[in-house]
C-alpha cells in the first residue's frame, strides 16, 4: 500500500488545491506541509531538494518526488487508472483531452495569474481590469465548449479539476461569469462535487 502523499503548499487556494481535490476524488490521504511564503521558505536550499524550481506545490510519495501541479495530477491519474480520471493513451478522445489539459495548465493558468497579482499581491484596479479583459476570450472559448456538456471531456477528468481551480481563483478576483451561462453552470457543477467540498476554505 502507498504511503500518504506529502504535499508542500502555502495556502488552501494555491495550485496545491488541485492535488488535494484529486486526492479526495481518489480517496488518497495527504499530509500537509505548509511553507511560509512571506519568510521565503520555498526559496531555501532545503525545500529546493524537493522542488528545484522553488515553487509550490510539490509532493513526495513512496520516495518519489514530483513538482508542478499539472504533472502531479497527470501522474496520479495514470497510476490510479481504475478511477478513470483521465483519457488514457489508446482511448478515443485522448488527443482532445491533452489539448484541453494543456489549455487549463498553460493558456488559462497564464491568463489567470495576473488577476491574482493585481487583486491580492500588488493591488491595482486598472491592471486588474486590463487583465480581466485579456482573460475574457478564454472564458468565451470555455463557455462555447460547455454548451450541452457536463464535463470538458467524455467524463469528469483532471481537466475539470484544473479548470475548477482556475474558475475559483477568477471568481475570487471579481470575474463575473454572468455573460457565460454554460460556464457558470459548469462552475456550479464543479463546486458541488463532494471531493471539492470545503477545499478552498481551509
Ligand atoms: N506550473 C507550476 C506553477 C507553480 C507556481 O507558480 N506556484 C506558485 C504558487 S501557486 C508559487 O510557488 N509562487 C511563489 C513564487 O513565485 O515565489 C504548477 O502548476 O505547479
Amino acid at each position: 500500500m502507498s504511503e500518504s502523499i506529502q504535499l508542500y503548499s502555502f495556502v488552501s487556494f494555491d495550485r496545491g488545491s488541485r492535488v488535494r481535490w484529486l486526492a479526495n476524488e481518489l480517496g488518497l490521504s495527504i499530509e500537509e506541509h505548509r511553507l511560509d511564503a512571506r519568510a521565503g521558505e520555498h526559496r531555501g536550499a532545503e525545500y529546493r531538494k524537493i522542488n528545484p524550481t522553488g515553487l509550490v506545490p510539490a509532493i513526495v510519495q513512496d520516495g518519489v518526488t514530483q513538482f508542478d501541479s499539472a504533472a502531479i495530477c497527470l501522474h496520479l491519474a495514470e497510476t490510479h487508472r481504475g478511477a478513470q480520471l483521465a483519457l488514457f493513451e489508446g482511448e478515443p478522445g485522448r488527443a482532445e483531452f491533452l489539448s484541453w489539459y494543456f489549455f487549463a495548465a498553460s493558456t488559462l493558468d497564464a491568463a489567470t495569474y495576473p488577476l491574482m497579482v493585481y487583486k491580492m499581491f500588488q493591488p491595482d484596479p486598472a491592471m486588474l481590469e486590463a487583465s480581466t479583459q485579456r482573460l475574457m476570450p478564454h472564458l468565451a472559448t470555455l463557455d462555447r465548449r460547455m454548451l450541452g456538456r457536463e464535463w470538458v471531456c467524455a467524463r469528469f477528468t483532471i481537466v475539470d479539476i484544473l479548470l475548477g481551480h482556475g474558475l475559483e481563483l477568477q471568481q475570487r478576483c471579481d470575474v463575473n461569469f454572468a455573460e457565460y451561462p454554460a460556464l457558470a453552470a459548469y462552475h456550479a457543477r464543479l463546486k458541488a462535487r463532494p471531493a471539492a467540498a470545503g477545499l478552498f476554505a481551509r
